[in-house]
């Protein structure tokens, strides 16, 4: 029985998309301190520190068990001095002060409110905070500044966008959006992604992959989709973005590789039932993207709009560094050949091989 005790003791992998994810996170007290630091890294733009809080968080998630104490740290991957020092001070004070520090620093809450915003990033941030203001009122009663439409809608649906979407209106945005794509093209498809495809009970926006079986018919899609949710009334924004899809250029290496399909991000109003007598309105804005990729590329666009992000990013880490492989949201390229490697039979099968085992492809030239 001795013997068998060093194969229980589990090795934890670095990456994430090589851990158990589970919905369960028995290290929230941990994991919400590390997202504050990660988000106040992310502020000041300290992209190495925001990393590697973000890498330690989702390293707790996947934990089967509370962390109780240092020693349980033993043998961990992705937690550093800075990190460790924080998981300690939690277990020991009941908090951390850098985080306390954090969350009543002006600049941290002044960003985060502002970044609130949909279509308000950092540097408009910044700016609006160089100026001195401090809340949103204040930022719209400037009359200096002018807003983007994307801000204006932001502004408009505020309450609304920065409310949770639950399963429930997921499912609900879905039927609209897979209704009226019928009506448009019959065989199209509709995949919800994103967050509500991970098993989540909410999240910030509803995600779908919408194309065709046939290639290059996917080019009208959005357009038309845009069109007959205008007509229901239902479109309350909307901003297409064109595809700049060329195939000749290899992945790109940052992290948080933009794909180049056309895409839409855009706000849905959604009926919902009032409850008896009360004044109120009776829709809600909803956020919702559409992207619609090549059917080639479905595969690969679904796997990289599933997320979470940290999966993706430790997917591509992964591809990198253990199979010498560029994995984008368009196709996985084998870095010493230059070929791209897809499989032009089914993608959905190419899908399951790209997830139990990226080694398992076979190089097709
Ligand atoms: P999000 O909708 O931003 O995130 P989410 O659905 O995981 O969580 P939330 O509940 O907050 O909505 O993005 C979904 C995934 O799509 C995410 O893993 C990143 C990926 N993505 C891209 O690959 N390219 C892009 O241009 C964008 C905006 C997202
Ligand atoms: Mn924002
Ligand atoms: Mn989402
Ligand atoms: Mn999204």
């Amino acid at each position: 029985d001795q013997y068998l005790e060093p194969s229980t003791v589990e090795t934890v992998s670095q990456y994430a998309c090589q851990r158990r994810t589970t919905m369960e996170n028995h290290n929230q007290i941990f994991t919400d301190a590390f997202a504050i630091l990660a988000e106040n890294a992310e502020f000041n733009e300290s992209e190495g520190p925001c990393l590697a809080f973000m890498r330690a968080a989702s390293l707790l998630k996947s934990l089967p068990h509370a962390i109780s104490s240092s020693k349980d740290l033993e043998g961990l991957p992705c937690l550093g001095d800075q990190t460790k020092a924080v998981i300690e001070d939690i277990l020991e004070y009941g908090q951390c002060s850098k985080v306390q520090d954090v969350l009543c620093d002006d600049r941290y809450q002044t960003i985060k409110l502002f970044t609130s915003v949909f279509g308000v990033g950092l540097k408009t941030a910044e700016k609006w905070y160089r100026k001195g203001f401090h809340s949103l009122e204040e930022v719209q009663a400037d009359n200096a500044i002018h807003f983007t439409k994307m801000q204006k809608a932001g502004f408009l649906y505020y309450d609304d966008i920065s409310a949770a979407v639950c399963k429930a209106e997921a499912q609900a945005i879905g039927q609209i959006v897979e209704e009226t794509v019928r009506l448009i093209a019959p065989d199209a498809i509709v995949t919800l992604t994103g967050g509500f495809r991970r098993g989540k009970e909410c999240g910030h926006d509803v995600d779908f992959l919408i194309t065709t079986p046939e290639m290059g018919k996917e080019v009208w899609l959005l357009n038309r989709l845009i069109n007959r949710l205008q007509n229901q009334g239902i479109l309350l924004y909307y901003d297409i973005v064109e595809s700049t899809f060329d195939k000749t250029r290899l992945p790109c290496r940052k992290f948080e590789a933009m794909d180049h399909f056309q895409k839409c991000f855009a706000i849905i109003k959604l009926k919902k039932e009032l409850a008896a007598g009360r004044v109120q309105k009776d829709w809600k804005a909803i956020r919702v993207d559409f992207v619609a990729p090549p059917v080639d590329n479905f595969a690969f666009a679904l796997l990289g709009w599933t997320g979470s992000r940290q999966f993706e990013r430790d997917l591509r880490r992964f591809a990198r560094h253990e199979r010498k492989m560029l994995l984008d949201n368009h196709a996985l390229y084998d870095k010493t050949k230059k070929y791209l490697k897809k499989k032009t039979t089914n993608n959905y099968l190419a899908l399951n091989d790209v997830c139990s085992d990226l080694s398992e492809w076979h190089y097709k030239g």
